[in-house]
Order: structure tokens, then sequence, then C-alpha cells
């Protein structure tokens, strides 16, 4: 038997998104979000679900906060709804909204659960898209608003601050390839969009460590190597720039180096939306980084014919989630060291892992997820091991802390802890929550 101990301090969370579980998408003041008019439009959600009730978070906070003292969270990460605090993107602040966060910070924190929050995971307010989304700079002054109303409101209490979740969704799936709302397929656009999404985390740091005293503060990637999927010179090749992508595109110019030449020559980009001192805006120092790892990638060459290729990688093991994902734990463990022994951020926080599978609800009423048991327990042994290297992991946000929204694969694929039915809006601990809360109380992993 192997302990697998985290450090006294290692803060366990879980993390969930406005859109994908407060519902209430039109009440009491708040704004439209892209999110709201991309799913009433038909055809853009697999199942046709909406996030309109999600999972009535909104309504049941209170409740949640129990469940998430049932399992023993330490931390808690949310995102709010930009919509919901200035419904027109700027200017008038909707006082309901604002209410709604601060009460469910109180709870939080009356509960003994740290608040981590995100200020941006994807919902923006329509109006602000009508003017252009993120593509244009006006954004990234608007988000600079939108922070000050919020750490205004809640930096008495809220210590830890995300200013973004994920870029590389925002600007490719947003306005790449129209996967996500709101649906536009420009890749020019995208490249804009990417910048101004980094340009207003550059813009909101310096906000954020004025007006929160002790605030730690940083952004949230989706990160995963690239592995070649053979040795041939061009799947090297494939994966070099898969890196330059998703890593290099998004992490070099927070890390002082500017956007990665080999990228904006691949991109054929302009670049012309980049001002004078753009770059010293965006390379403020971050407190820490957060990493959503779900699955490594490998590259193949689209360059060659397939036939003219080395043979593709074989998995090892024939494992993948609901989401076609493969599951392979040890990529936790390579993203971590790729990101610390390459660029040396302060701190590293897992703000996102974890597995849609599918559930059933037993004759007695639980839920038995044997499959998402291992996979926490196999990823938080590669999260461990990490430490031991030396690399500074701080924390470990287990997505999600309840079945939810998931975006364009509507409300049928389920990542949660927590069983969420929708029709009744019941809640039940998983095993893999009650594994969790194990894992929790013990600082450690026994395998
Ligand atoms: O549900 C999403 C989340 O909103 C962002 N990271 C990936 C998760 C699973 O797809």
């Amino acid at each position: 038997m192997t302990k697998w101990e985290f450090p006294e301090d290692f803060i366990w969370g879980a993390a969930t998104s406005a859109y994908q579980i407060e519902g209430a998408w039109n009440e009491d003041g708040k704004g439209e979000s892209i999110w709201d008019r991309f799913s009433h439009t038909p055809g853009k959600i697999d199942d046709g679900t909406t996030g309109d009730i999600a999972d009535d978070h909104y309504h049941r906070w209170h409740d949640d906060i129990a469940l998430m003292k049932e399992i023993g969270l330490k931390a808690y990460r949310f995102s709010v709804s930009w919509p919901r605090i200035l419904p027109a993107g700027r200017g008038q602040v909707n006082q309901a909204g604002l209410d709604f966060y601060s009460r469910l910070v109180d709870g939080l924190l009356e509960a003994g659960i740290i608040p981590f929050l995100t200020l941006y995971h994807w919902d923006l307010p329509q109006t602000l898209e009508d003017e252009g989304g993120w593509p244009v700079r006006s954004t990234a002054e608007a988000f600079v608003e939108y922070t000050g109303v919020m750490v205004s409101a809640l930096g008495d209490r809220v210590k830890h601050w995300m200013t973004h979740n994920e870029p590389w969704v925002v600007a490719d799936h947003g306005y790449r390839i129209g996967m996500f709302a709101p649906g536009r397929k420009n890749t020019e656009d995208a490249i804009a969009a990417s910048h101004h999404v980094l340009l207003s985390h550059g813009l909101a740091m310096p906000i954020i460590r004025e007006m929160v005293d002790d605030a730690e503060v940083g952004i949230v990637y989706n990160l995963q190597r690239s592995i070649p999927a053979s040795p041939s010179l061009a799947d090297r090749k494939a994966a070099y720039l898969s890196d330059g992508e998703f890593i290099r595109w998004y992490i070099d110019p927070i890390a002082g180096r500017g956007y990665p030449a080999d990228m904006v020559e691949l991109y054929g980009s302009s670049m012309n939306f980049v001002r004078e001192g753009d770059l010293d805006i965006i390379s403020a120092p971050v407190d820490f980084i957060g990493v959503n790892y779900y699955a490594r990638i490998i590259a193949r060459s689209t360059e060659i014919p397939e036939e003219e290729n080395l043979p593709r990688t074989v998995f090892p093991v024939d494992d993948f989630t609901e989401m076609g994902w493969e599951v392979f734990p040890e990529g936790l463990y390579n993203i971590l060291g790729r990101l610390h022994f390459d660029y040396n951020f302060p701190a590293i926080y897992v703000s996102e892992n974890g597995a849609a599978f599918k559930d059933e609800v037993g004759p007695d009423g639980e839920i038995d997820d044997p499959r998402r048991v291992a996979y926490y327990k196999n990823h938080l042994i590669q999260a461990s091991r990490a430490i031991t290297a030396g690399i500074p992991l701080k924390g470990y946000f287990a997505w999600s802390l309840m079945d939810n929204f998931e975006w364009s694969r509507g409300l049928s694929k389920r990542f949660g802890l927590i069983h969420v039915d929708y029709e009744s809006q019941q809640r039940i601990l998983k095993s893999s929550a009650k594994y969790y809360r194990q894992v929790i109380e013990a600082n450690a992993v026994i395998d």
C-alpha cells in the first residue's frame, strides 16, 4: 500500500461556473449573455437543452453550500455572471446580482470554505457581443469596469481572483470554429479575441491588487502536453505547433516573452490590434496559474498523406470518457512539469480536473461511479508526485461540484461529484464525492 501525501495547507476544492449551474437566466434584472442567445438558437446544443434552469443554483445556493460542507471542501471555485452584474456589459449596475454573490460568499465563509472567484467563464453580455465582442478592444475596457465593480463589492471577503477561464476556448471555439457562443467563424477575429482577453487580464490585475488587501490573482488555462503521434518529423512538427497554439500563444505573453514568432507566421495575422505597451500590461506578474487538465493531445500531421507517415501511437490503455477524451493521468504530471520548469510561476493550482461518465441511480437510490473514483485517485497520485518533484502545486479543484450544463453538449454529459436530477432538482452525492471526502480527510491518497 502506498500513501500519497499532500502538504498540510493543500487546498481541496471543487469548481463550477455561472452559466453551467445558476439558471435564473432572466431573473432579478439579469441581462442576456451570449450563452443565453446561443443556447436559445435551434441546432446549437446537441440535446436541445439550455442553461435557463440548469441546477437552479441561483435559488438553491444555500443547500449547495451545505453539500460542499458535507464533502469537506476547503475551497469553492465559482464564476460570476457578468450580465447579472452589468446587464448591458457596462454602465448601470444590477444590485440584485451583486447581492446574490455577496450572500454566496458570506455563506461560503460561514461554512469555512474559501471562495475562489473567476471573473469570466464565457458568458459575455450580449450587448457587448453586439458591439463587436472580444475581437474589439472596447470589450477589454468594459471588462476593467466590471472588475472594478466586483472588487469593490467583494474584495473585502474574496482574496483569490481568477481573471479568465480558458482563453483558448473563448477565442477558438467562440470566434474561430463557432462551436461555442457567440458562434462566429473568422480566424483573424479569433486571434484578436485572444489578444483582447489577455489584455483585459493584464488591465484587471493592478485593479484587483490595488483594491483587495492580500489578493492572490491569476488566470486559468486549459493545458495539456501535445505528443507526436509517431516519431516522424511531420508529427513532431505538428506537436510543436499544437504546443504553440495552446501553451506558448497564451503563456509566453503573460511570462513577458511576447507572442511566439512562429505562431504569428503560421496564423498569418496582421497583429495590428496589438498596441504599444499592450505586452507590458499583459505581463503584469501573476501570483498563480490555474491549470485545467483533462487529456493529452496526440498530434498527427495533416501536411503529409497518412500512408506516407509512420504508424500512429497505439493507446496503451483503451480508456475514454463520455466526452471521448483519453484518460491519461500521467499527463497531469507532465503538464505541471512543463509549466513549472519552463515558466516558473510562483504557484499553480489544478483549477479543474474530472470526467464525464454515464451515471445511473441504483435501486437503492445511490450512484456508484467507480470509473470516476479511479479517475480522481489516479490523477491525484500524479498531483502528489508533482509536489514531490518540487512543483509549487497549492491546490486541486475537482470538475465539477455537481452535474451541470456542458456547453454545446447540453445537460447530457455529467461531470459532477453530485448527481443532479434536472426534473426534481434533487441532489445525490455520488461514490466519487464520498471518495473525495476521504481523500480530503486523510490529506492523502491511499493506493
Ligand atoms: O465544463 C467545462 C468547463 O466549463 C471548462 N473546462 C472544461 C469543462 C469540461 O468540458
